[in-house]
């Protein structure tokens, strides 16, 4: 019986390829079939129709097609085992098959041939997939070469193309290459708009390029919410080793005892934090290695509840025409919140520096325009004007990242913005759509890597 599955053997090294070994399996009364989209070389699908306890296999280079008038090829290739079906994930590359494999669909198959089937003449068959349903035929014409085409039914013609995740795993080509991931992509995160752990993963997919030059190596902070915004979050520091993508370094606390901080390296660690349920991205203003020589200081214009918008921005103005005066080089963002984030790209020697550095900017605003501003977090000294936060400029100290999600009401993203837009865009109006949109555009922060 195994000789069946000899050649599928021999083509694979199973050190190498997550590929099951298999084996025969006992026949059972109803034929399972599952189709594979395979990213290899070329991109292709796979139809596998079970048969005597191995699955037969044709890879198809166009997909199956509902159209009646579409004759696809189906280069019929070795006996696949029956556990082949469960099979998606990456071939490594320079392995047989090298590429992504996801399950495009499954379901149950019976041919319809009368009499007995043999695989070297034409089959005709019913699917009863998710996607691919109603009565197909298959018809060999020369050596391994098939031709799949639809036959006529009453089944609703679909553009197969539509479907670009896993019928099993609601999974994208992209997020199986990576191996991401997901667990629970359909839970609720927010209700009004609706916004699940998927949509977020997908946020963040779509983002990544764009934000990790601004947060990688630095080291984060995140905001967990694993059961929705009306559920309880948590502000983790110190993350946990669980997600094995992130870098580590080890910093002493004030009593000289090592404690472990984490950074993104890469696309992986930032969106195996979303798996974590991590939806918000705070950093540091130092980045590893020199991680006591900061170089990206943040004032955070928060307002009293008094006042206006217009009146925001005019202090996001003043603070620019003192940085401009000192020859600083500026950068905006939305806070998603209430206030506005001006980022200054400048290298200090040492955290003492920096700090002091901020709160003289601060106190230099406050002494300008003292009916305005106030250099002091309290609550009180702040009614009716705005308080200028350089506090985040201090080690341990972190700033929401740009283009991090705030975890509030609507989701809102801390954006990037170009000077010119400060008058344009509120605080907290990027949404992640908007976001998604925006990025496609030039980045309004293309500079500021260079200063670092
Ligand atoms: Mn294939």
């Amino acid at each position: 019986m195994e000789k069946k599955l000899q050649e599928y053997k021999k083509k694979r090294n199973f050190k190498k390829t997550t590929e099951p070994v298999g084996k025969v399996k006992k026949n059972t009364q109803k034929l399972r079939f599952v189709v594979q989209h395979h990213l290899a070389r070329k991109d292709h699908y796979d139809l596998r129709l079970e048969w005597n306890g191995v699955l037969k296999s044709w890879a198809v280079p166009k997909g199956p097609s509902y159209n009646e008038k579409d004759k696809r090829l189906a280069i019929q290739v070795e006996d696949h085992p029956y556990s082949y079906r469960n099979f998606e994930g990456t071939i490594p590359k320079g392995e047989y098959g090298g590429g992504t494999v996801m399950l495009f669909d499954e379901g149950y198959w019976e041919p319809l041939n009368k009499g007995k089937i043999n695989f070297k003449k034409p089959i005709k068959f019913l699917l009863k997939g998710k996607r691919l349903k109603g009565k197909w035929t298959l018809i060999p014409f020369k050596e391994e070469n098939w031709l799949l085409i639809k036959e006529k039914d009453n089944e609703l013609k679909v553009d197969i193309k539509k479907f670009t995740t896993s019928v099993r795993t609601g999974k994208t080509m992209e997020e199986i290459a990576n191996g991401y991931e997901l667990s629970s992509p359909e839970k609720i995160i927010s209700t009004h708009p609706k916004i699940t752990k998927k949509d977020i993963f997908e946020y963040y997919e779509k983002i990544a390029e764009r934000m990790l030059p601004y947060i990688e190596k630095r080291i984060i902070s995140t905001i967990r919410c694993p059961n929705g915004l009306t559920k309880e979050i948590f502000f983790k520091k110190h993350l946990e080793n669980k997600n094995q993508a992130l870098g580590k370094i080890k910093i002493p606390n004030e009593k000289k005892e090592k404690e472990d901080y984490y950074y993104i390296e890469d696309k992986k660690g930032l969106l195996g934090e979303v798996q974590m349920n991590s939806y918000e991205f705070h950093m540091w203003g130092s980045s590893i290695p020199k991680i006591n020589q900061p170089n990206l200081m943040v004032f955070d214009l928060d307002p009293d509840e008094k006042v206006n918008l217009s009146t925001l921005r005019k202090g996001v103005k003043d603070l620019k025409s003192i940085l401009d005066d000192l020859h600083l080089p500026s950068f905006l963002k939305t806070s998603g919140g209430k206030g506005y984030h001006i980022i200054v790209p400048i290298k200090m020697k040492s955290w003492k520096e920096f700090r002091s550095f901020a709160k003289n900017i601060a106190k230099l605003m406050e002494k300008k325009w003292p009916d305005a501003y106030t250099s002091n977090m309290s609550k009180k000294k702040r009614k009716n004007k705005i308080f200028i936060d350089w506090v985040r400029n201090t080690k341990g100290a972190t700033s929401v990242a740009p283009y991090s999600i705030r975890l509030r009401k609507n989701l809102p993203v801390s954006m990037p913005l170009k000077w010119s837009e400060l008058d344009k865009v509120k605080p907290n109006e990027i949404t992640m759509e908007k976001a998604i949109q925006r990025v496609k555009r030039k980045d309004p922060w293309e500079d500021l890597l260079d200063y670092l």
